[in-house]
């Protein structure tokens, strides 16, 4: 069983073939915790909204676009590499649980379910565990469907402050795919592996995916794609904040801008305001301006390379067993043990 008692809500979903379960853990604090983000967020200096708001419902579905499109090649390379290792990785997987951290949709898990084959597939649990309900929901029931005899256990949870509630008794492979990682900033990336670590058993594993450096040309273009679907899916937060707030953004008072910051190794993302205007949140009682050419940064996607991934892993007490990267080194897949001294 998954470790915490209390979930805010247990709720039943039906797949075509079979009932399964989600745990709801997003509690009152978490809707308090969005007020208070934002307030911080827009009365700081440099104006900001933190990434992890992208993913309501429609957040959720822009992001899927976005991994179809034809300059984001991460999502593409690192499901290559997937399909390269998933045979070697899945062959002896039988009788232990796979928690998909920040899920999303259901792509990349096929590939090592695909893998597993039946028998040992119908011994596992799939754990996606990911801040957006609908997106727990709609992964479960696409995969049920794909695969009846899986064993599914939805959770909706922050994964940066909630880790407690994915231990469970049987061994477990952590999947943190996508370069997610890069959204969380260095200290907050190594706060985070090290709570994983905290939570790991012995024998569990733990497999990330990198984006890394390369031309700032293929970087650049994979943040500003052609049908504008990267900075729909950067709008959309105003849309959360404006139901999650009772606030008024106008998403045409912003334009998207992305661009890559060398010093930093990452990709920045702003909303930069098209007019001088102000905004009221929380039905009223707080208004911020915005003057004409101002920006509003609301996500990092950090590039990565070999000395500075095992830097971090490192840091956050987790060893590196193995590493695989497609041909052109531009994406990497790391697994990573805990370290036997990371108690000392
Ligand atoms: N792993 C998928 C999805 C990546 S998109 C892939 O590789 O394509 C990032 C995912 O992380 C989204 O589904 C988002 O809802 C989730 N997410 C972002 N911040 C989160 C947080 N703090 N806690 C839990 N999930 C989070
Ligand atoms: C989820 N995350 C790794 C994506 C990224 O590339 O940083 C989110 C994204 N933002 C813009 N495009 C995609």
């Amino acid at each position: 069983m998954v470790n915490m008692s209390n979930p805010r809500a247990v709720n039943t979903f039906k797949s075509k073939s079979q009932l399964f379960e989600t745990l709801n853990y997003l509690d009152r604090k978490h809707e308090n915790d969005i007020a208070r983000d934002v307030r911080e967020g827009l009365t700081a200096s440099q104006k900001y909204i933190p990434c992890k708001y992208f993913y309501d419902a429609r957040g959720s579905k822009l992001f899927e676009d976005i991994c179809r499109l034809p300059e984001y090649y991460l999502t593409r390379t690192e499901m290559s590499i997937l399909r390269d290792i998933a045979r070697d990785l899945m062959k002896t997987f039988a009788h232990q649980d796979l928690v998909e951290l920040g899920s999303g949709a259901n792509w990349k898990i096929r590939i090592l379910l695909d893998a597993a084959g039946e028998s040992n597939r119908s011994t596992l649990r799939y754990i996606p565990a990911d801040i957006s309900e609908s997106a727990v929901i709609e992964a479960s029931q696409g995969l049920l469907e794909i695969f009846p005899e899986l064993d599914v256990l939805g959770i909706v949870a922050d994964f940066t402050c909630q880790l407690e509630v994915l231990r469970t008794e049987r061994p477990i492979m952590f999947l943190f795919l996508g370069s997610t990682i890069g959204n969380l900033c260095e200290h907050e990336s190594i706060s985070f592996l090290q709570n994983v670590s905290d939570n790991m058993k012995p024998d569990d594993r733990l497999l990330i995916g990198f984006d890394m450096v390369k031309p700032r040309e293929i970087l650049e273009a994979a943040y500003n794609d052609s049908q504008g679907v990267t900075s729909e899916f950067n709008k959309n937060i105003l849309s959360v904040i404006n139901r999650a707030l009772g606030a008024d953004f106008n998403p045409s008072h912003f334009d998207h801008w992305a661009f890559f910051n060398e010093e930093h190794s990452r990709i920045e993302m702003h909303l930069r305001a098209n007019c001088d205007f102000s905004v009221k949140l929380e039905s009223n009682r707080v208004e911020i301006e915005f003057k004409k050419g101002e920006t509003t940064h609301t996500e990092n996607s950090r590039k990565f390379t070999r000395a500075s991934i095992e830097k971090m892993a490192s840091q956050a007490r987790l060893s590196i067993e193995n590493w695989y990267c497609d041909p052109d080194g531009w994406f990497s897949i790391v697994e990573m043990i805990p370290d036997p001294r990371r108690s000392s």
